[in-house]
């Protein structure tokens, strides 16, 4: 109810409106064709997002085509009118959007997270190559051997920083923010490269068992043999849990979640009770924090995170403004 209450059930669906009056359904024949699904036109136009209240969220269902034909029809002249609303409370829709991108990840990966957190927020459609932490068979054509590694219409990017600052170039318009505003989205983005994902690997893989809960993932992600999904979680966790020892040591962490709850609410303090760091809306440094924090969140790491510092609100927030995954799956 709070999205409707807070307008951004409305603005989800002028979003959704002002791209298919803006661009017409390019973007989403395109990347529905890579699975050799094809969309119609009237089609694509009528694909807004499911209004129901009950997922709360940026369902990407598709409904009927009279029922969207007439509802982007209101709803876009609705963006003439209230486009001011529209422009504060959504991410601008930019006609640089690439038209294809692979997310080579590990599901659990922070960095990738990252990288995820900024698709979703500006709804570019992405597919998901889950690569095999052990074989990295899924990679084994590129160079660079870590993930996320992002195809972006043929191009290869690495480096989730790299990646989220690349992308963002391409689609944002000129600068609307002052220069105050970049130097402490700047510094914030750094933290979390140089802070805060540090406090990860030492919580997540804190004891055998937290270790097992994270690759718990690997037995229902990805296009794994049965064989391959147990040796990565049993061979992965056993390795984790004794690198994030070394790690605590090379981070100087005595009490891994001191340090984490500790992390969290510098973050919170600079946030200095701002819905966001961004102000009305996530900057850069809003997605990245809830990037790195968002795999962890149903961990029992995430669980003591919450219960146990003032993150929670943020978080939620957070939450329904970057919405649904953009993913696209195959059905
Ligand atoms: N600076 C890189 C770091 C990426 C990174 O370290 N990724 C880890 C996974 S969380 C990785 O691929 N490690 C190498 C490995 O798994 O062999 C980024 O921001 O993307």
């Amino acid at each position: 109810m709070r999205r409707v209450v807070n307008g951004s059930l409305l603005s989800q669906a002028l979003k959704s409106c002002r791209r298919a009056v803006l661009q017409g359904p390019e973007p989403f024949q395109a990347h529905r064709s890579i699975h050799g699904r094809g969309l119609e036109p009237s089609l694509a136009l009528a694909r807004v997002r499911d209004l129901s209240l009950s997922n709360g969220g940026r369902s990407r269902g598709t409904l009927p085509v009279i029922a969207a034909g007439a509802l982007s029809f209101s709803l876009s002249f609705a963006v003439s009118s209230l486009s001011t609303v529209a422009a504060r409370e959504l991410p601008p829709y930019s006609e640089n959007f690439p038209k294809e991108l692979v997310l080579y990840q590990y599901a659990a990966c922070p960095f990738c997270n990252k990288v995820k957190a900024f698709l979703d927020y500006y709804d570019m459609p992405y597919k998901v190559v889950e690569v095999n932490p052990i074989s990295k068979k899924e990679i084994k054509w590129s160079e660079y051997k870590k993930v996320p590694i992002l195809v972006v219409d043929g191009e290869k990017l690495g480096d989730s920083s790299e990646i989220i600052s690349k992308l963002y170039q391409r689609i944002s318009p000129k600068e609307d923010s002052t220069g105050i505003e970049r130097t402490e989205e700047d510094q914030w983005c750094r933290w979390v490269d140089h802070h805060l994902v540090h406090m990860l690997a030492p919580n997540i893989y804190r004891s055998p068992s937290e270790s097992l809960e994270s690759f718990d993932y690997i037995t229902t992600t990805g296009n794994f043999t049965t064989f391959e999904r147990w040796t990565a979680k049993y061979a992965g966790a056993a390795a984790m849990y004794f690198i994030s020892k070394k790690l605590k040591k090379r981070h100087n962490i005595t009490d891994e979640r001191a340090a984490l709850y500790d992390a969290v609410e510098t973050w919170v303090k600079g946030l200095n009770n701002r819905s966001f760091m961004g102000g009305d809306r996530p900057n850069l440094a809003d997605l990245a924090v809830f990037g790195v924090l968002r795999p962890i969140r149903h961990l029992q790491s995430g669980h003591d995170m919450l219960a146990n510092t003032s993150i929670g609100p943020w978080y939620d927030r957070m939450e329904t403004a970057v919405g649904k995954s953009s993913e696209i799956r195959d059905s």
